[in-house]
């Protein structure tokens, strides 16, 4: 039996006898030909069956014929073959004309979404959606760029963390918190991995990362939420300020986006229509209270009330970057304590400020960075201050209590990224399998 071919690899192959193997993407069951468009993981290519006629020239029903019109959209087959390069073929300059066909799977014929389905039926059919080559090409994409910054890390001793997910308190804020019956008490699904890669810092790890699943009891319907994502955390040990946590961001991205855009830059071209770029170091900082006002100037007042950014402020301040600066990333520093967490570091000078930042990328929210306080006592004020129980949260005090280094991290969510770096609409289309308030399935 000659080995199966992967559909890339035909153009490479000399003509003759191939097995390829794939899902059937269209059938045209011509009077005198027949055609197949059979698809794998690699790629398309048209198979041909010329019809078999009599002595008399009337064309003939043969098994073959029979079995490719039968053949329903999805199913899954194996032919045998011969390669044939041929510059007149449109898919690739090649075809194979068929010898024999070994249908392994049978496709519904009807299938339960098409091109134009919404994104919402798509999902309930992620499977199907998942066969199509964009689709594809996005957890290509995630691979490469997971790996890049895997790389980088490895490459500067950076130590691999897998830390639970099960937790007995809060992580981030007691609002968006799932809760679990865990025996015979609650158990709270992580937020965030914050605490434990904290905690590295002071068992001595000096540098850890950590990808894994984060959940947030978030019943928003935005674009930009999901109640589990993929977290992205990194926390380094004796740095200086958050001026040092950038720094490493800034070099990440480098990492990730350089590695994306040489192994996908065509194809991103081709399918999405997207050219990737790779930003130069350093990325534009601003501080939040300056970027609010650049903001106002260009004719958009920040509404909240709480001194956040919003949305649109920060879609403002990316404009003003792109249009300033050429550039796609900027980091918004120095937020005010009020809407910070407890554990971010405040300004030496300044208790009304943090040394902390948001990475904006496309004008929305990638990532939140900080310098953390590794003072005991001055935690416990900040916890006071924030109406917290310092008893509460006294395993993580603890982390401070014998001998602490300055630290400092980020937390970036691999979804936001991917639907920024793709130009999608929703996280959605970049997430394997979408969780949000009304989606468990599949
Ligand atoms: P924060 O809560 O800002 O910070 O989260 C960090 C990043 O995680 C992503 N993210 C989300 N992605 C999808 N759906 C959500 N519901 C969601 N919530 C957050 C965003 C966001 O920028 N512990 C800190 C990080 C740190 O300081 O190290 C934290 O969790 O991209």
């Amino acid at each position: 039996m000659t080995a199966r071919v992967l559909i890339k690899d035909l153009s490479a192959q000399a003509d003759g006898p191939v097995t390829v193997s794939g899902w059937v993407d269209t059938v045209r069951d011509q009077k005198k030909v027949q055609f197949v468009v059979l698809r794998d993981e690699s790629g398309a290519v048209q198979l041909v069956n010329p019809r078999k006629t009599d002595d008399e020239g009337l064309v003939v029903a043969d098994d073959l014929s029979t079995t490719i019109s039968g053949l329903s959209q999805g199913s899954f087959i194996t032919v045998t073959g011969e390669l044939k390069h041929d510059e007149r073929v449109k898919l690739g300059g090649i075809e194979v004309k068929l010898s024999g066909i070994e249908v392994l799977s049978h496709a519904i014929p009807e299938t339960p979404i098409a091109a134009d389905s919404s994104l919402d039926k798509r999902l309930d059919w992620r499977f199907l959606d998942l066969r199509n080559p964009k689709q594809n090409l996005i957890f290509r994409i995630q691979t490469t760029f997971e790996h890049a910054l895997r790389t980088y890390w490895i490459e500067h001793d950076f130590i691999e963390l897998h830390t639970p997910k099960l937790m007995a308190s809060a992580s981030e804020s007691r609002a968006e918190l799932f809760e679990v019956d865990y025996f015979d008490t609650k158990a709270y699904l992580a937020q965030s991995p914050q605490f434990f890669k904290q905690m590295a810092q002071s068992a001595g790890f000096g540098k850890i990362f950590e990808v894994g699943p984060a959940f947030r009891a978030d019943p928003s319907f935005t674009s930009r939420h999901a109640t589990e994502f993929t977290s992205i955390d990194a926390e380094i040990s004796w740095i200086d300020s958050h001026e040092d946590v950038m720094k490493l961001h800034e070099d990440l991205m480098v990492a990730g986006f350089s590695a994306v855009k040489e192994k996908h830059g065509e194809e991103i071209k081709a399918l999405f229509a997207v050219e990737v770029t790779v930003p130069t170091t350093p990325f534009p900082r601003i501080p939040l209270a300056e970027a609010k006002e650049i903001v106002k100037a260009r004719g958009y007042e920040v509404p909240r009330e709480d001194d956040d950014m919003d949305p649109e402020g920060e879609r403002q301040i990316a404009a003003y970057v792109k249009e300033t600066y050429g550039h796609e990333f900027v980091f918004l520093t120095d937020y005010a304590a009020s809407i910070r967490p407890f554990y971010h570091m405040r300004h030496e000078g300044d208790q009304s400020l943090t040394n902390s930042y948001d990475l904006i990328f496309n004008g929305t929210e990638i990532s939140t960075g900080a310098q953390r306080e590794h003072r005991v006592d001055v935690l416990i004020e900040q916890m006071k201050d924030k109406g917290m129980e310092p008893e509460e949260l006294d395993f993580y005090l603890d982390f401070f209590r014998y001998g602490a280094p300055s630290h400092g991290g980020f937390g970036m969510g691999l979804a936001r990224v991917l639907m920024l770096m793709l130009h999608q609409s929703s996280i959605r289309e970049v997430t394997y399998l979408f969780r949000g308030p009304t989606r468990l399935l599949p």
